[in-house]
């Protein structure tokens, strides 16, 4: 087993990792219904099992390019910067397993040549060509705070564009009200979609408000470099005023419609994972507080923020939204 010893700040993978656990505790119904035909379609050599590590991927390590953008400072993290071995090595990337542990399985992750869908509510659905889209933007860096709904925080220098230049390259037309992103689903190279009756591919979405806000960031690198592939490569959605799992990795589709998308989180568990998600201490998940968290690297709890501290820039965007669950 590689799980060897657990960091002290480190969530207990068979006990407390809820996400986790719920997506295992639907594996185990899952499987038992199909007789195990589920479990035996994962592909053999990724050795993937429910709640242990990884078994490390065969690929060669993935060597990252450096990324030089000015760094912004209009958002204060406030916090001092996760390390970068925490940060890339506690992840959650569900496509590679369960356990916190997939560096290794996602070596694996097919990164080039990468594409980009633009379809749905566009003035014309085409696809571009990851090296295209990148002479497209300009790149700066920006230190967020990142809240997962599992209670671990983390505080990352991303590199990337704003979301708004994604929308004004994909060009949706009027009647657009939510933007979706749909991320990699590659059986060949990934061992969770083995688990057939969890609805891959891994979806999010965003209403086109949320998407025009000066936050809202896609990420195509951290720590100047690259994005690793667990970390979301080649590129990724990040939403710091929201619970981490809005924040789609690998994304390899973004179509527009006038309907709310249904995420991945959602159509296992609305009631626990919803489609706002943004992130308020007073607000607790169904099944343990969100009052506080843990920071990478650090053993102590500290106090969690409504919108994770955003809310000068965020908070706008919910006035009226009432009769909208807009925490969970
Ligand atoms: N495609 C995909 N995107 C994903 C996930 C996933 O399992 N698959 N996990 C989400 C969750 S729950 C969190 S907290 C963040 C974790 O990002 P990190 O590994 O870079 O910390 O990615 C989000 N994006
Ligand atoms: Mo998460």
């Amino acid at each position: 087993m590689l799980i060897g010893k657990r960091r002290g700040w480190e969530i207990a993978e068979r006990l407390a990792t809820p996400e986790a656990l719920m997506l295992g505790r639907r594996a185990a119904l899952g499987g038992a219904l199909a007789g195990g035909a589920a479990l035996a379609a994962a592909p053999a050599q990724a050795q993937w099992n429910l709640f242990g590590s990884n078994a490390a991927s065969n690929a060669p390590p993935v060597v990252l390019k450096p990324l030089t953008a000015p760094r912004l400072d209009r958002y204060p993290a406030g916090r001092a910067i996760s390390a970068e071995a925490d940060a890339t090595s506690y992840n959650n990337y569900y496509e590679f397993g369960l356990s916190k542990s997939v560096a290794g399985a996602a070596r694996a992750l097919p990164i080039n040549p990468w594409s980009i869908e633009f379809t749905g509510m566009v003035e014309k659905p085409r696809t571009i060509g990851f090296d295209d889209l990148m002479k497209q933007v300009t790149l700066e860096e920006r230190v967020y705070r990142h809240r997962c709904v599992e209670t671990w925080a983390m505080t990352v220098p991303w590199t990337g564009f704003p979301l708004s230049k994604l929308v004004e390259i994909a060009k949706p037309t009027a009647s657009a009200k939510y933007m979706v992103f749909t991320t990699l689903a590659d059986p060949k190279t990934m061992p969770g979609l083995g688990q057939r009756f969890y609805p891959w591919p891994y979806t999010e979405g965003v209403t086109m408000a949320e998407a025009a806000n000066e936050l809202a960031f896609i990420t195509v690198g951290m720590y100047g470099k690259t994005l690793p592939p667990q970390n979301g490569a080649p590129l990724r959605l990040t939403l710091p005023w929201k619970y981490g799992f809005k924040s789609a990795k690998s994304i390899v589709k973004v179509s527009f419609t006038d309907k709310r998308p249904v995420s991945f989180w959602e159509a296992l568990q609305d009631s626990e994972y919803g489609f706002w998600a943004n992130v308020n201490p007073t607000v607790p998940h169904p099944r343990w507080s969100q009052a506080t968290e843990t920071l990478l690297g650090n053993d102590d709890r500290v106090p969690t923020q409504i919108w994770n501290g955003y809310g000068e820039w965020v908070a706008g965007m919910y006035t009226g939204l009432t009769k909208e669950r807009l925490f969970v």
